[in-house]
C-alpha cells in the first residue's frame, strides 16, 4: 500500500545556522508529536548543508534527507553541478526532480528531466516528481492535456521497476509561492486524474501504489482537508516548511 509523505522544500532558504535551529526544532517536535503515525517526514534543504541537517536526523528513519535537484551525469567536467551520487554517498535518499521553479528559471524540460530521473534512480534515490500547470492553462481548460503530457514525456519512459520508486508531486504553479492553495476538490480531480494516468501507462496496482503529493501554498491550515481527499497522499511544502511549529502541524493533519 502506497505511504503518506509530507517533504519540506527548503529552497534557497537559511544559513547553515539556521537550518540547523530548524531541524533541531522540527525533531523535537515530530519526535514528541508524531511517533506512530503513518507519515514519512522528508526534509529537503539546500546542498551545503545536506551532511549537517542529516546527522541531525534520528536514526530510525522517523524522519529522511531529500535534495532539491541532481544533475543527469555521474561524475565529470560540470563546474558547479552536484550527482545524484554525491548526494546517495551523503545520505540522501530522496531527490525532487522538475520543480516549475527548476523548469522556468533553469529551463529544464522534460528531456533533461527524463534523464535526471534515470540518474536519481541508478544512484538509489527515490525522485519526487513534479508537474503542474500555470494559470493561463488552467484558464483555457487545458490542465488535463498539460499534465497529461508532462507526465508522457517526463515519466512515463520508466520501467514498472523504476517507477515503483517514484513519487509524485501534483504543484499548480499559480499556487506556488502566491499564498492561493487549490481547493480540496480541484487537488483531488488532478490527484484522480494522475492516478488513472499512472493506471493506463503501467497498470492498476502501480496506480494504487504511488503516493502522489499535493504541493503549492500547502500550510497547516488547509493540509487537513487536502489530505483527506482520496487521492492526496500528503505534501510537498514550501514555506510552511521552515516554520517548525506549522511543518509539525502539517504532518500531524493526516
Ligand atoms: C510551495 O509550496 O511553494 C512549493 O513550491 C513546494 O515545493
Amino acid at each position: 500500500m502506497r505511504k503518506n509523505i509530507v517533504a519540506g522544500n527548503w529552497k534557497m532558504n537559511t544559513t547553515l545556522q539556521d537550518g540547523q535551529a530548524l531541524i533541531s526544532e522540527i525533531v523535537n517536535m515530530v519526535q514528541d508529536e508524531v511517533t506512530g503515525s503513518n507519515v514519512e517526514v522528508v526534509v529537503c534543504p539546500p546542498f551545503p548543508f545536506l551532511t549537517t541537517i542529516g546527522k541531525h536526523l534520528p536514526s530510525g528513519g522517523l524522519i529522511h534527507l531529500g535534495a532539491q535537484n541532481c544533475h543527469q551525469k555521474d561524475s565529470g567536467a560540470y563546474t558547479g553541478e552536484v550527482s545524484a551520487r554525491m548526494l546517495q554517498s551523503v545520505g540522501v535518499e530522496y531527490v525532487i526532480l522538475g520543480h516549475s521553479e527548476r523548469r522556468q528559471y533553469f529551463r529544464e524540460d522534460d528531456e533533461l528531466l527524463s534523464q535526471k530521473l534515470k540518474a536519481a534512480l541508478a544512484a538509489g534515490l527515490q525522485p519526487i516528481f513534479c508537474v503542474g500547470e500555470s494559470l493561463e492553462t488552467r484558464e483555457a481548460d487545458e490542465t488535463f492535456d498539460y499534465i497529461s503530457k508532462q507526465l508522457k514525456d517526463g515519466l512515463f519512459h520508466l520501467s514498472n521497476e523504476e517507477f515503483d520508486q517514484v513519487v509524485v508531486a501534483y504543484e499548480p504553479i499559480w499556487a506556488i509561492g502566491t499564498g492561493k492553495t487549490a481547493t480540496s476538490a480541484q487537488a483531488q480531480e488532478v490527484h484522480a486524474f494522475i492516478r488513472e494516468q499512472i493506471a493506463r501507462a503501467y497498470d492498476a496496482e502501480a496506480a494504487l501504489n504511488t503516493t502522489i503529493l499535493y504541493g503549492g501554498s500547502a500550510n497547516a491550515q488547509n493540509a487537513r482537508e487536502l489530505f483527506s481527499q482520496p487521492d492526496v497522499d500528503g505534501g510537498l511544502i514550501g514555506g510552511a516548511s521552515l516554520k517548525s511549529r506549522d511543518f509539525t502541524d502539517i504532518i500531524k493533519s493526516f
